[in-house]
Parts: C-alpha cells; sequence; structure tokens
C-alpha cells in the first residue's frame, strides 16, 4: 500500500496521475498548505522541504520507504512498475530530460508566475514581466517539442507528459488572462493537451485530492 501525501495543485496532481496509471493501491493524506499543515512535525519527517507531494510506501523490503520531489516519486513509480520510463538507451533519458524540464523550470516558473500576476495582493511589474517571458518562453519550448514528437519524451506516453500536464492546465486556466491565447498558437501542446487529458487515469488524477 501507498500512502499518497497532497494537496489541490499541479504538484499535487502528478503523483495521483501516476497512481491511477498503474491501477495501484493508495490512501490519500490531505496536507492542507492553506493551513501550513507542510510544517507539522509529522510532514517534515516525511517531506524535510515541506512541500507537497510526498509519498510512504509500506511495500518495501527493510521497511517503509518516504520520498519527497514529484520527480524523484514519478521515476521510483516508473522503476518499481517498470512502466512509463523506457529502462535504458535514448527513450529512457530523453523522457528523464523532460521530467527534469518540467521539475526545474515549468512548474517553478510557472508557479511564481502564479504568485506575482495572480494571488498576490502587491503587484511587481518587473517580477510578472520576468516570469510572463519566462512562461511563454517555456510553453513555446514545450511547443517547438510537440510539433515533432507525439509526447515530450518520444513516441511513447510517459512519466515526463504526467508531471506537465497538470501545469499546462494551470497556464490554460489560473493563469489563462496572463498567458493569453496559450492553445491558440500552440498546436502542437494543443494537440498533446487532448491526447493527454482523454486518458481517463489522466481524469481520475485530476480529481485526487477531493477537498
Ligand atoms: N519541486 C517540488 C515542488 C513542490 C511544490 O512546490 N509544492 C507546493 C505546492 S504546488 C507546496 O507544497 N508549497 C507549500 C509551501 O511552499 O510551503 C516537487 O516537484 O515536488
Amino acid at each position: 500500500m501507498i500512502t499518497l501525501y497532497t494537496w489541490t495543485t499541479p504538484n499535487g496532481r502528478k503523483v495521483p496521475i501516476m497512481l491511477e496509471e498503474l491501477g495501484l493501491e493508495y490512501e490519500v493524506r490531505l496536507v492542507n498548505i492553506g493551513k501550513n499543515e507542510q510544517f507539522s512535525p509529522e510532514y517534515l519527517a516525511i517531506s524535510p522541504n515541506n512541500k507537497i507531494p510526498a509519498i510512504v510506501d509500506q511495500d518495501v523490503d527493510g521497511g517503509p520507504l518516504a520520498i519527497f520531489e514529484s520527480g524523484a516519486i514519478l521515476t521510483y513509480l516508473a522503476e518499481k512498475s517498470g512502466r512509463f520510463l523506457a529502462s535504458s538507451g535514448a527513450a529512457r533519458y530523453k523522457t528523464l530530460e523532460w521530467l527534469h524540464w518540467q521539475i526545474g523550470g515549468q512548474g517553478p516558473m510557472l508557479g511564481q508566475l502564479g504568485f506575482f500576476a495572480v494571488r498576490s495582493s502587491e503587484k511587481s511589474e518587473l517580477a510578472i514581466k520576468r516570469f510572463t517571458e519566462e512562461g511563454e518562453r517555456l510553453l513555446n519550448v514545450m511547443e517547438k517539442r510537440l510539433s515533432e514528437t507525439a509526447y515530450l519524451g518520444g513516441d511513447e506516453y510517459s512519466i515526463a507528459d504526467m508531471a506537465a500536464y497538470p501545469w499546462t492546465v494551470a497556464a490554460t486556466t489560473f493563469l489563462k488572462d496572463v498567458l493569453v491565447d496559450s492553445l491558440a498558437t500552440r498546436p502542437g501542446m494543443k494537440r498533446w493537451m487532448k491526447a493527454v487529458g482523454e486518458r481517463p487515469a489522466v481524469q481520475r488524477g485530476m480529481q485526487v485530492p477531493k477537498v
């Protein structure tokens, strides 16, 4: 059994998508980051960086294994199951490349844009300009890739797509007034959004957690 610690944010939805794709049994523990529950000593023992998501896999030789950072969790689950990440060769490293692009680029930059342009009551023109430009640049990088390949890692749907999907949804919904016309001007991304968004496991994962 896997325990998933999560909340209703794009980072929080990557792992439930993977767990749904794999059909693994899991239980959800809510970590309400709006109430600072990510700073509780119990949660910090599992996720020392005080962010969601995290998992605890009970079924591991030597005792339960706690993992934080969504990219590490997705890689762990892919290797545990042998699915959604090639075991070697170029396909493996292309998938890891785009997974790390998402974790280090798309997620944090769109997250900062959301903070400065939408959530913050104080509006810093410079910060909004910086993160809007960076957000647009990253979506253009993604568009170029998806105009050449079916999925981010290549021909196959993978953990890189699972990481990028919830943030691309955020770019086209929560951030729609900032990143205007995200999909209208990006046909590769539009096609990919449809293909990924139509997967039943993605639809179920995007509903987790229910609050
Ligand atoms: N690189 C981390 C980012 C996780 C992250 O930023 N989580 C946010 C929610 S989307 C969070 O827990 N924020 C709480 C806080 O900053 O205190 C990952 O991919 O897991």
